[in-house]
């Protein structure tokens, strides 16, 4: 059976759990608490030296990064297909995972990192944060984590992410305008990798960005109305809340 390393309110985790659910694979899960800084632990770099989920196991193969994982599993297990037949809609879908890979999964950080992480650190002791910030494997995201603890995050610190974001919101505007889901006539792996980062507007405040855009809002209607999407994205609001198991 398919196993994942994942977190239940990580954005990267819910491009691979809707994709599973939607191709109606079973799972088991290995839960990481984020907040609780699980991903640090030895035995789970062990799994993934970047300190990252999600990682997907099938069998004896393991493997990191959502977007592939998403391709590995659209490749590897067809019976529900997430990509469209049509070359230039496959083209269209790819470059909407690129952007989800390239773009969005960097321009919700550092408002998700305000939102969910930084309260925690703010309650730990400094010594015991600079401890922890030590054994973040990932240069960026280590920088991040030391700016937060050493001079705060600023509103302007947060406006080239909020640009991106904007930026991303138009952009889908645009292919929206041009057929019900991103990549055309057909739901895809584009609409599921760019869903998480969408939804995610809304924990940092930033849904109005949705909101003027009907096209957009409309999408998120339909696509947060899918079965799949609830089985595998918890409800805005549920930040603070982490599973023991999923
Ligand atoms: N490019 C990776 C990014 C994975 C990633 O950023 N994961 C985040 C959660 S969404 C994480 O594990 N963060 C842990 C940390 O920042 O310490 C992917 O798409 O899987």
């Amino acid at each position: 059976m398919i196993e994942l390393y994942h977190s239940t309110h990580s954005t990267c985790s819910q491009k691979v759990r809707l994709c599973l659910a939607e191709k109606g694979i079973a799972w088991k899960g290995h839960h990481l608490n984020l907040r609780a800084f699980d991903q640090l632990k030895p035995e789970f770099l062990a799994i993934n030296a970047a300190g990252m989920v999600p990682v997907l196991v099938d069998g004896d193969f393991r493997l990191a990064e959502s977007r592939i994982i998403n391709e590995y599993l659209e490749e590897a297990y067809p019976q529900v297909r997430l990509a469209p037949a049509d070359p230039q809609s496959r083209a269209r879908m790819r470059l909407w995972t690129k952007y989800s890979d390239d773009v969005a999964t960097d321009a919700v950080k550092l408002p998700s990192f305000v939102k969910n992480i930084q309260p925690e650190l703010q309650r730990m002791a400094p010594e015991q944060v600079r401890a922890m910030v030590a054994k973040i494997p990932d240069a960026k995201v280590r920088e991040r984590w030391t700016n937060a603890v050493t001079r705060g995050i600023s509103a302007a610190d947060l406006q080239p992410s909020i640009d991106k974001l904007g930026v991303m919101v138009d952009r889908m505007d645009r292919s929206l305008s041009q057929g019900p889901w991103l990549a055309g006539d057909e739901y895809s792996l584009a609409d599921i990798d760019i869903a998480p980062f969408v939804h995610r507007l809304i924990r940092c405040e930033l849904f109005h960005l949705v909101e003027a855009h009907p096209r957009v809002a409309d999408w998120y209607a339909r696509i947060s109305s899918r079965a799949a999407y609830a089985k595998a994205i918890p409800p805005a609001g549920s930040e603070g809340v982490q599973p023991a198991v999923v």
